[in-house]
């Protein structure tokens, strides 16, 4: 699954599993590491590979995501290359189709046209992705709906090589273990509720994760922000912001895990992290 930033390709991993194992948000890079969702269907097994979108490598943390997709597109069978139908092609839609040129012929490649839902003028906006590496199957889909996303993991089941399962039958849908999974849902919702440079600039890693006694979970994650003053602003007054963040993340991670959920959540100043490779390590991005 590539494209660039926001085209909709984790939410298109999530409806094919029918289940949420990648978090979605309108604020690109959300998705910053690869993520694995396992879809296994009688003798037949697909690994969707999510990746951070395409974009110009800024810092050390881009740079990770670019390595990430490029990565994965060495791995894989297929691919899917999602694109926006409401807009036209951009720069960045352009890198995208300069690095799957290489993979032409190599591996089948989709052009899936995405949220045909909202777009005015979804065949004009095909036909100008379609230009930007010609000779692709291509297919116009909303990623939201079900039953296009389902009509499109047929498809890639009867493209892929056969071969032995990557995954055990019973394995669960997502490769993330459940302290990353929570970590990642306190940055998705902690996103979803920041401005301008702030969300991007967070960290978010997972400190204690311990069933207890009673029944209930009791998680702590740290989130990190760049600098003293973003952390004003990623608590709110009278901490109401950083509260909401905890009762949304909370609430799917009751959902994930079917039980009771105390989150503690520590916000915790990071210098630089972005640019520094160790602190990178440090947070989870190696
Ligand atoms: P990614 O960055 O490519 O992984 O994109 P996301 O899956 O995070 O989605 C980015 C935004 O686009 C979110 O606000 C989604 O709700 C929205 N979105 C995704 N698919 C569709 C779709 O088919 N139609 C519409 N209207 N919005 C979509
Ligand atoms: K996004
Ligand atoms: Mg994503």
């Amino acid at each position: 699954m590539v494209g660039k930033p926001n085209v909709g390709k984790s939410t298109l991993v999530n409806t094919m599993l029918g289940v949420k194992i990648a978090p979605i948000s309108p604020k690109p890079q959300t998705t910053r590491k690869r993520v694995r969702g396992i879809h296994t269907e009688g003798n037949r097994q697909i690994v969707f590979v999510d990746t951070p979108g395409w974009h110009e490598a800024a810092d050390a943390l881009s740079e990770y995501m670019i390595r990430q997709i490029t990565e994965a597109l060495a791995e894989v069978n297929l691919v899917l290359w999602l694109v926006d139908l409401r807009h036209p092609p951009t720069h960045e839609d352009e890198l995208v189709a300069r690095a799957l040129r290489p993979l032409k012929g190599q591996v089948p490649i989709i052009l899936v046209g995405n949220k045909a839902d909202a777009a005015k003028y979804p065949e004009a906006a095909m036909q100008a992705y379609a230009e930007l590496l010609p000779g692709l199957e291509s297919r116009m889909i909303s990623a939201q709906n079900e039953r296009d996303a389902k009509a499109l993991r047929d498809e890639v089941l009867a493209l892929l090589p056969e071969g032995p399962f990557f995954f055990p039958e019973d394995y669960a849908k997502g490769d993330q273990t459940p302290e990353e999974w929570a970590a990642e849902i306190v940055r998705e919702e902690a996103m979803k509720r920041l401005k301008e440079e702030i969300p991007y600039s967070i960290a978010t890693k997972t400190e204690a994760f311990e069933l207890r006694d009673n029944g209930t979970f009791y998680i702590q994650v740290n989130i990190y922000v760049e600098r003293e003053n973003h952390k004003p602003i990623l608590i709110g007054a009278g901490g109401r912001k950083l509260k909401e963040i905890g009762a949304a993340a909370r609430k799917q991670l009751e959902v994930f895990l079917a039980r009771k959920v105390y989150l503690d959540l520590q916000v915790k100043v990071y210098p630089n992290w972005r640019k520094d490779p160790e602190a990178l390590r440090e947070l989870g991005y190696h």
